[in-house]
């Protein structure tokens, strides 16, 4: 068994996985930069390392500095959280070469699905549908082209090595096809050093639904429900619910067995989300998998009740899933709101400062998952996630209710510190998202209305 966990990371996600090793005996370890070195992780842990100045490349992301951390504190283990580290096959190769298990799926599962490609030809050959498309990157912009005008537009080309929005652009006519193939081939160079790209058609009026798997490493592999993630600006998802509103059982469950099969094509150990788009007809289609446990994974513990860090401690020790399939059972509705520290009236831009009052709601079925407290300072270095406010209700209606109640109670103040609170309320009141109807448009709906 693991006895001592490095948790590679920061924010609310080292404070979440910290608590579930404490709870399971084991020992940890945060390894942290100067800007954090006051942060509720670094108090609540067994250990605390200094591994460098608040730029992440010199300090959660610098690998040296968090493998000698790793030896001086006697650690087995690493927990990368979400983000940095958390899907870099290189750094799970080199946690394996120091004897450290990586808790995730092993480096050549993060190789394969890490490029969005791959991932998709793989998934493909598994019987998963995906939407028309190539199933090879396109090295000439001839061929690209012509695949294009066969798929018919809107298409979307993406980078092999992007995911998550990133490197990706819609094209609506042939005219602009060969200016944004190169545009786009350019920027993953520059930013991936890896040009490679691939078509699909791109389905407008999607709604954005994943599904949470977990494997073992004894071929055991179940699906614990969906989450519509549809509520995002620019790829940040900012309200995410389960079970997805108005998808029916049948087809969520045909999801869920999707995403089992491709799990065990790829050889999935851990905890992961499979994405995908489901369009106005109720047809989905594969878009890529996640190998991470995700910032949204409460809202899946509130209603199966398996605390999913532990599933993934328990499953890099080599133990087996502690549940099956058939026992997997989902109760109610759960609804998460991320609160940044962004002034939503200026663009959402970061709004940090020393948080003067820092008082998270509480109440019935009610749970905060925030690295927040009074006299902390939110610094400008990292993402700007907050807290995670997550309801649980029977019911959705009762869900949104107690979400906004609880998003009502949260009192945020601190010179220059701005929440996207207003926004959220906002949001959470649309008659759309109100009768589950919204697409990954609402947010940009409802800013447009604003602006006018
Ligand atoms: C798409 C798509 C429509 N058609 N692909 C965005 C994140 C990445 N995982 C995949 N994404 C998308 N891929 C095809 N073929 C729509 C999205 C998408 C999206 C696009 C624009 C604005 C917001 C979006 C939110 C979720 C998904």
């Amino acid at each position: 068994m693991i006895e001592t966990v490095l948790i590679a990371n920061r924010g609310e996600i080292a404070l979440r996985v910290a608590r579930t090793c404490r709870e399971l005996n084991l020992r940890t370890v945060a390894v942290h930069s100067t800007a954090d070195r006051d942060s509720a992780v670094v108090r609540l842990a067994d250990r605390a390392v200094q591994i460098g100045p608040p730029a992440a490349r010199r300090s959660y992301l610098h690998v040296p500095a968090i493998m000698e951390a790793a030896a001086q504190t006697g650690a087995d283990a690493i927990h990368p959280g979400y983000g940095f580290l958390s899907e870099d096959a290189d750094f799970a190769e080199v946690c394996e070469a120091h004897g450290l298990t990586f808790i995730g799926p092993p480096a050549s599962v993060l190789r394969t699905l890490g490029d969005k490609a791959t991932a998709r030809k793989l998934m493909a050959d598994a019987g998963l549908p995906l939407l028309p498309g190539s199933t090879e990157t396109l090295d000439s912009a001839a061929e690209a082209r012509a695949l294009a005008d066969e798929i018919g537009y809107p298409v979307i080309i993406k980078a092999a090595a992007g995911g998550g929005g990133r490197g990706m652009a819609v094209v609506r006519e042939p005219g602009a096809f060969l200016e944004h193939y190169q545009r786009t081939r350019a920027a993953a160079q520059a930013v991936f050093e890896d040009g490679r790209v691939y078509l699909e058609r791109y389905q407008e009026a999607a709604r954005h639904v994943e599904v949470q798997i977990l494997c073992d490493q004894h071929g055991n592999a179940i699906w614990l429900g969906e989450r519509d993630c549809s509520v995002q600006r620019r790829h940040q998802k900012l309200i995410e619910e389960t079970p997805a509103p108005g998808l029916s059982p049948e087809l969520t469950a045909r999801m869920g067995e999707a995403a089992v099969r491709g799990a065990l094509a790829a050889g999935f150990v851990g905890a992961g989300t499979f994405e995908f788009l489901v369009d106005p007809d109720g047809q989905f289609t594969f878009m890529e998998v996640n190998c991470r446990i995700q910032v949204e994974h409460p809202v899946t513990e509130m209603v199966t009740g398996i605390d999913l860090v532990r599933e993934q401690l328990l499953v890099a020790a080599g133990r087996p899933l502690t549940t099956t399939q058939e026992r997997v059972e989902r109760r109610g509705v759960a609804i998460e709101c991320r609160v940044n520290a962004e002034d939503p009236s200026r663009g959402f831009a970061p709004a940090p400062g020393v948080l003067e009052e820092f008082v998270p709601p509480g109440g019935p079925f009610t749970r905060v998952d925030t690295h927040g407290f009074t006299g902390a300072r939110v610094t400008p270095d990292y993402d700007s996630l907050l807290a995670k406010v997550i309801a649980w209700a029977p019911d959705r209606d009762q869900a949104v209710a107690r979400v906004e109640r609880a998003l009502a109670e949260f009192r945020v103040r601190g010179a220059g510190v701005r929440t996207t609170i207003p926004f959220l309320a906002e949001i959470l009141g649309h008659p759309l998202f109100r009768d589950g109807k919204h697409t990954t448009s609402l947010v940009e709906q409802v800013l447009d209305i604003e602006r006018k």
